[in-house]
């Protein structure tokens, strides 16, 4: 019955892991839809940090199971390593992970065909994380990718083989390297062997435990401005990142999610090329990416940061029917004298509401801020809303009353206890 989904509002990063982890106390079934290993969700329990990138962090439970569903690209020697890793940590994986028999294959090609594409002089760098992900999910749109269930199979080695030739092509007309056949075969072979376990057709089993009444939790990745349709295309990825990708990444139907929760960081970061009206190109961006911490966690690149940007956000909540908001990093606006919040945009004397899909528009939008007094002192030790300064009570009620959408959660910190829910 209980589907919750939880997206993010942003351009991804807006610390959906955190969430997730305090959310999942209370989840049976921890559920990825869309994109692959480009993710990277950080959670810290104690003194231990994991960074996931393919599994569900619900997996850091131990009473909750997981599902990667049929709408992602799964790199099978990444899940592998991400298995391995997990397992040297004392975290058992066998009969809890499942992954979706329909879910598409990444292989060496697809990185390297990433890489090769962002190397072509053709100006339009997109700034992809270089884990195949694009050209996975276009082999799928072509009709011509490989499956999970193909792993299974004993033509195995030739289908990979057919791919590897196909793709040296294209990587000799890019002018990039050629892959080795036998060597790519040979990593797919041995991952598939690894990964049979837990390869299974996840739609009865989740449509299963939902009619029996278990709660699932849909675990977006990216955030909305990263959608390929709602995003700032072209630079998004490849897959549906808000609630919309929950249906047809899972086989849950639509009508069974009950709850779409929305994670918004008290600020704004992006990875990646493209625009962003709010971007802070001085002293303030810098401060907000190292209180932040704002580096990417898959490949380590400085994220981009900027004003908390309201046109966003009330963007994500009308196409993704947020229920209510998760509002993160609240403390790294703890010493910030005037907090600015974007209302609207303004381009060529006209005033924007929404975001533009015209991209050559969206980039010369200038900001329209609304300013607000920052509390500047220390969120750190608040346990309860009432504790919090009143001057941050007033800034999480702006963003509700500004995006129609109630606040549920409040993060002050990336350690479990560091959240309070809103009664
Ligand atoms: P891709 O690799 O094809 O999906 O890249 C396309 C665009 O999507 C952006 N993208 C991301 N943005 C923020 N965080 C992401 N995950 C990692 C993280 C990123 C990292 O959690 O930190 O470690 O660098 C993520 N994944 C994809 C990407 O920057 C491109 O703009
Ligand atoms: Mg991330």
């Amino acid at each position: 019955m209980a589907v919750t989904v939880l997206i993010g509002a942003q351009w991804g990063d807006e610390g959906k892991g955190k969430v997730i982890d305090v959310l999942t106390e209370r989840v049976d079934w921890v559920v990825r839809y869309q994109g692959g290993n480009n993710a990277g969700h950080t959670v810290e329990i104690g003194d231990e940090k994991y960074v996931l990138h393919l599994i569900p962090s619900g997996i850091l439970r131990p009473g909750t199971r997981c599902v990667i569903g049929n709408g992602l690209v799964v790199d099978p020697a990444g899940l592998r390593q991400e298995l391995e890793d997990l397992h040297a940590r004392g975290h058992e994986t066998r009969g809890r992970l499942f992954v979706s028999d329909r879910a598409h294959v990444v292989l060496d090609y697809h990185k390297a065909l990433d890489g090769a594409l962002e190397a072509e002089k053709t100006g339009r760098t997109i700034g992809t994380t270089r884990r195949g992900i694009g050209p996975a999910y276009a082999e799928k749109s072509s009709r011509t990718g490989l499956r999970m269930v193909d792993l299974l199979s004993p033509e195995l080695p030739d289908r990979v083989a057919d791919a590897v030739r196909r793709a040296n092509t294209r990587l000799a007309a890019l002018g990039a390297e050629t892959l080795r056949v036998n060597e790519t075969v040979g990593r797919a072979v041995e991952a598939a062997q690894y990964l049979r376990p837990y390869i299974c057709d996840t739609i009865p089993l989740l449509n299963g435990a939902r009619s029996k009444g278990d709660s699932i939790l849909c675990e977006g990745a990216q955030g909305i401005m990263l959608d390929i349709d709602f995003g700032t295309y072209p630079y998004v990825t490849s897959s549906n990142t808000g609630a919309s990708g929950v249906a047809s990444g899972t086989g849950l139907p639509p009508q069974s999610i009950q709850r779409v929760v929305g994670v918004i960081k008290a600020y704004t970061t992006r990875v990646g090329e493209g625009p962003f009206p709010t971007e802070l190109s001085d002293a303030t961006g810098e401060r907000l990416r190292e209180r932040g911490g704002e580096y990417g966690a898959t490949t380590g690149r400085p994220r981009r940061c900027g004003w908390f940007d309201g046109v966003i956000a009330r963007y994500a909540a009308t196409v993704c029917g947020v229920s209510d908001w998760a509002i993160t990093k609240m403390d790294v606006l703890d010493d910030v004298e005037t907090i600015r919040v974007c209302t609207a945009y303004e381009c060529d004397g006209k005033r924007l509401e929404t975001v533009p899909a015209d991209l050559e528009t969206f980039s010369r939008c200038r900001p329209v801020y609304e300013d607000l007094e920052g509390w500047q002192c220390s969120t750190a030790g608040c346990r309860s809303v009432e504790e919090l300064p009143e001057k941050a009570r007033a800034f999480v009620h702006y963003l509700e009353d500004f995006t129609g959408v109630k606040a549920g959660l409040l993060s002050l910190g990336p350690r479990r206890d560091q959240t309070l829910s809103v009664e």
